[in-house]
């Protein structure tokens, strides 16, 4: 432990955070939830997602404009489809209490996909997507934000910043597993460089008058992100908005109104998952195959896979502690106590 860091369990890192949860108004059940997705993003070093988040969920619930004792409700609509009103709550409450359904149809029919709506996900999606994998299942996910990114070519903001999350599994190894915002840099990245005084990569956004830049404040102040890839980009971040909102029956980023709730940060749209069972696939050594191809890109000179970042950082923080600065922790306990 150095001055300036404290280092946590996760266990302890996770009731922290369920504390600070339940003193905003979460039920007991979504804040346990909650805490374990933020305190795995910031025990995996996903800091964009991590407890720098807190303030943010902390003052969503304060504007009313989220309701952290929703209670979701589950509708089971075909053979391989389930749809879930999550009801103005949290997206993960309402996806762990749909999954069970999901997975007996994933078992029974090779696959089935889930649709969220009237959902606030505020986090990453590697968390909901990487257990489907551990099980066998081969997991894909998407959800839109809020409108803070502009078309390719565009001026003004429609797609939010819309990530794609894969897992599969992979023998003798952890699961493959990627999840990336369809914008050039997560809204949270930029709004961490912001705080830190950082300027960005060029190409990541433009000011308000839809101008390049690559001042972080000049983005967050009436400016907008860009898709990552130009126009091919551009086409993922509109799939996205298509597959968590147009079919879910959930808000394009830029269709909610939060004006009415000062302080409101976690969009309101939906969330989408399909979710396979590779043993259905007709091929029997499905994760070894997998496992191959990764070898492959590997041998050809690629430096790492996604997720492998992330592995060696939880392998570290699960050997020492969680590393939190002693200023963000004294920030967390006094959300805490209020
Ligand atoms: P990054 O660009 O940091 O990483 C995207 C993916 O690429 C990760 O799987 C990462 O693996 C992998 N990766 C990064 N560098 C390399 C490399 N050199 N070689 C191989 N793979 C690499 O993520 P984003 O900034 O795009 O997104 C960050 C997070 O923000 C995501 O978790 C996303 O879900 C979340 N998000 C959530 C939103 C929401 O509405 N809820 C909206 C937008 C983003 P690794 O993790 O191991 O580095
Ligand atoms: O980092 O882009 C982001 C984001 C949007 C909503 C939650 N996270």
């Amino acid at each position: 432990m150095s001055d300036n860091t404290v280092r946590l369990s996760y266990a302890d890192l996770v009731s922290l955070l369920e504390q600070i949860f339940v003193k905003n108004g979460v039920s007991e059940h979504n804040a346990k939830i909650l805490a374990e997705n933020c305190a795995g993003c910031e025990r995996d070093g996903s800091l964009s997602h991590g407890v720098f988040r807190m303030p943010g969920y902390v003052s969503s619930l304060n504007s009313g404009w989220v309701d952290g004792k929703a209670v979701a409700e589950i509708e089971d609509v075909g053979p391989a489809f389930v749809r879930v009103d999550a009801k103005g709550g949290f997206t993960q409450p309402a996806f762990f209490a749909a999954k069970p359904l999901l997975i007996e149809k994933v078992k029974t029919n090779g696959v089935a996909v889930l649709a969220i709506r009237r959902s606030h996900h505020f986090s990453a999606l590697w968390p909901d997507v990487e257990p489907f994998a551990e099980e066998g299942f081969v997991a894909l996910s998407v959800v839109n934000s809020m409108a803070c990114v502009v078309p390719h070519g565009g001026k003004k903001a429609v797609f939010g910043t819309n990530p794609v999350a894969f897992a599969s599994p992979r023998a003798g190894a952890a699961p493959f597993v990627f999840d990336q915002a369809s914008s050039a840099i997560a809204h949270g990245d930029v709004q961490i460089a912001a705080r830190a005084g950082h300027e960005l990569k060029p190409g990541m956004g433009v000011d308000r008058d839809g101008q390049p830049t690559n001042d972080p404040k000049e983005i967050l102040d009436g400016g907008a992100l860009l898709p990552f890839g130009g126009h091919k980009g551009n086409s993922i971040a509109l799939m996205v908005e298509i597959l968590s909102a147009a079919l879910t029956g959930g808000y394009f980023s830029g269709e909610f109104d939060w004006s009415g709730h000062k302080g409101a940060q976690t969009p309101y749209t939906g969330q989408f998952f399909v979710v396979i069972d590779p043993a259905r696939g007709g091929n029997d050594v499905f994760a070894e195959r997998v496992a191959g191809i990764c070898d492959l890109v590997l041998e050809a000179g690629q430096d790492r896979l996604p997720g492998d970042r992330r592995h060696v950082t939880r392998a570290k923080a699960e050997r020492d502690g969680i590393p939190l600065s002693l200023e963000t922790y004294g920030k967390l306990k006094a959300l805490a106590e209020g």
